[in-house]
Formats: C-alpha cells, structure tokens, sequence
C-alpha cells in the first residue's frame, strides 16, 4: 500500500476535498426539494427530516469547505451568508415561534457529509442538551 494512502473514504474526503452527493444535488444530477437558492447557496428539505421543518442549506462552491472545522478567513462571507440565509428561509417556513441551526462536524460531531452544511429545524418544541 502506498505510504499516503488514506484510511477510510471519509479521511480521503476530509483531506482531498472530493465531490459529496451535495455537488450532485446542486449540479441537478440527483433531485432535492430545494425551498431557496440564489448564486452562492442553495437549500433543500432533509431527506431524512428530524423536524416537522427540516432544511439544509449548503455552498454552491465547497472551497475546501468540508466542515465548520477547516474554515479559514477567506470562508467568513459564505459562513455569514448560510447563517443569514438560514433566517431568510426560517421566515420564509413561517418559523415565528423560533428554529435551531446545527452544524455537525467531525465524527463527533455526527457528520455524515463532508460538504459543510447548516441544518434548519423547526415546527416542534426543541429540547436542550441536543444528543
Ligand atoms: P450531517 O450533519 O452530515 O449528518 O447531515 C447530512 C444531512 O444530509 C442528513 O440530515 C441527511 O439526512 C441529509 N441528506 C439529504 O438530505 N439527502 C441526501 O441525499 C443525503 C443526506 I446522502
């Protein structure tokens, strides 16, 4: 085996940046019930919803954006961009009563997507520590 061969595929996305399912739902290769977009953001309903409203909302352009964890400086106007787009799109659900954001990262973190993405989540009465 090659000395720099990676250890799992999800060590090979982290460091290589590799496409995730998100470029192929962006790229309307896969379908998703996309709720907002505009040039830098798109955002669509969880598959998977763990809310009555359950949004994700991602980059358009990754930038070696896999996870909250490797921004850097340059990533702040698309980081403040999602965080305000989550707002826009929370109203736009009619979230009046209030809303979460998460953003998982890491295994810790239980994140399943190496494409950094904000969860919307709302309709319910959320509870707090998350788990
Ligand atoms: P996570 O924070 O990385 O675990 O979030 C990934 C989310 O993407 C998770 O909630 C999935 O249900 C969701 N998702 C999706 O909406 N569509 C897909 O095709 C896939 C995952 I793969």
């Amino acid at each position: 085996q090659h000395p720099f061969a990676m250890a799992s595929e999800k060590d090979a996305a982290l460091a290589s940046d590799s496409p995730t399912i998100f470029d192929k739902i962006i790229n309307k290769e896969i379908p998703a019930n996309v709720v907002y977009e505009d040039d830098k953001v798109l955002a669509f309903r969880d598959i998977a919803p763990q809310a009555p409203t359950h949004i994700v909302l991602i980059p358009k352009v990754k930038d070696g954006l896999t996870g909250l964890s490797k921004a850097e400086e340059r990533h702040c106007e698309i980081l403040g961009h999602l965080l305000y787009t989550a707002k826009v799109v929370a109203k736009q659900e009619g979230l009046e009563e209030g809303f979460r954001v998460v953003i998982n990262d890491g295994p810790s973190g239980c994140q399943s997507v190496y494409h950094i993405h904000v969860h919307l989540l709302g309709g319910r009465q959320m509870s707090w520590p998350p788990g």
